[in-house]
Formats: C-alpha cells, structure tokens, sequence
C-alpha cells in the first residue's frame, strides 16, 4: 500500500470533474487501499479521488473512531435528500480550517461496491455531512466555496502563504 499526496487548495487540479469508474478493475481496488491508507494516516473521516489527482467517481468514508467501518463508494449519486443541518467542515485539502456549512440533514446515496454491485445507503448526522462533501470533491467543489468571498480570499492567502514558507 502506499500514502498518496493530497492536493492541497487553492490547487487548480481539485476543480476538475471525475469521470465515472466504466470498469472495476484490480487497478481500482489498488487505489482504494491507497486512498484508504492515505486517510487513515491523514488522519481524516473521508477521502475522495479528486483529492489525490485521480478524476475518478470513487470515494472512502470512515466515520467510526476505531477505523473500522470503512465504506467505498464507486460513482456515488444522491438519490435522496431531506432537512437541512449546520455543522462544521474540514478538509484534508485545505489543512487548519474549519467552518461551518449547511447541507442536508439526511442522504439516501446510490453507488456501486468494490465488486460493482449497487448500493443504497441512508445517512444522517456526520456520515451524511461527509457524503457530501466526498461527492462535491467530485464534482470540482471544495467545501470553501460555500463561504463568503471575503473568508475565501482570506483563505487562499493564509494556504498560499504557508506553501511559499514550506517550499
Ligand atoms: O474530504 C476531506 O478532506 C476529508 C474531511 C472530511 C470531512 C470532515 C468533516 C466534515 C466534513 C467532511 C476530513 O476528514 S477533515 C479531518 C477530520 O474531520 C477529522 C480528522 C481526524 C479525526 C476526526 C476528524
Ligand atoms: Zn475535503
């Protein structure tokens, strides 16, 4: 297995839109025990592909805090969305910010299993924060964007900043 390099925000790569997984393969299987690896260590609950430069649909969640409950999702879609809740966000992407972000309170999320078997999930409360934040990864969204411009450009500048200093 192997750690992979996050991407870190405001990287350009993170806005790029994943194409869905046509066929699992032992190549795919072999990213998801990199990405799983890589977010354990990170440490983080969740790790979408995007986030490591691969523009696949595929992403891990693991929101137990034993690091046992691991879920894979391969071209995950919200079938099912209810409620709405604040909670606070981070992101492996964007190291030492943490904001609040309102989204769904419950997901019903479809997606296909390692073996490309489908799935339904129904989701609340963490889980479901991080579902959607793994499937905005996807589609070229960094939960940052949810703020206002001002606490964006803050944010550039501060990450910007800290990887001139780290070069
Ligand atoms: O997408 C990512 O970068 C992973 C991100 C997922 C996430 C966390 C919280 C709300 C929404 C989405 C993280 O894992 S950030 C790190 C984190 O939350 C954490 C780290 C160690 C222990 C527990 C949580
Ligand atoms: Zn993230």
């Amino acid at each position: 297995m192997a750690i992979l390099k996050i991407l870190q925000y405001p990287d350009i790569r993170l806005h790029t839109i994943a194409k869905p997984v046509l066929e699992i393969t032992s190549a795919t299987r072999k990213l998801i025990r990199d990405m799983t690896e890589t977010m354990y260590a990170a440490p983080g609950v969740g790790l979408a592909a995007t986030q490591v430069d691969v523009h696949q649909q595929i992403i891990v969640i693991d929101v137990s805090e034993t690091h046992d409950d691991l879920l894979v999702f391969i071209n995950p879609e919200i079938i099912m969305c209810d409620g709405e809740v604040k909670r606070e966000e981070g992101c492996l992407s964007v190291p030492g910010t943490y904001e609040d972000v309102t989204r769904a309170e419950r997901v019903t999320v479809r997606a296909l299993d390692q073996q490309g078997e489908v799935f339904s999930l129904n989701a609340e409360g963490l889980l479901a924060t991080c579902i959607q934040h793994e499937i905005d990864h996807l589609k070229g969204k960094v939960f940052v964007e949810y703020l206002s411009q001002l606490k964006q450009s803050r944010i550039r500048a501060k990450l910007k900043k800290h990887q001139r200093e780290t070069l």
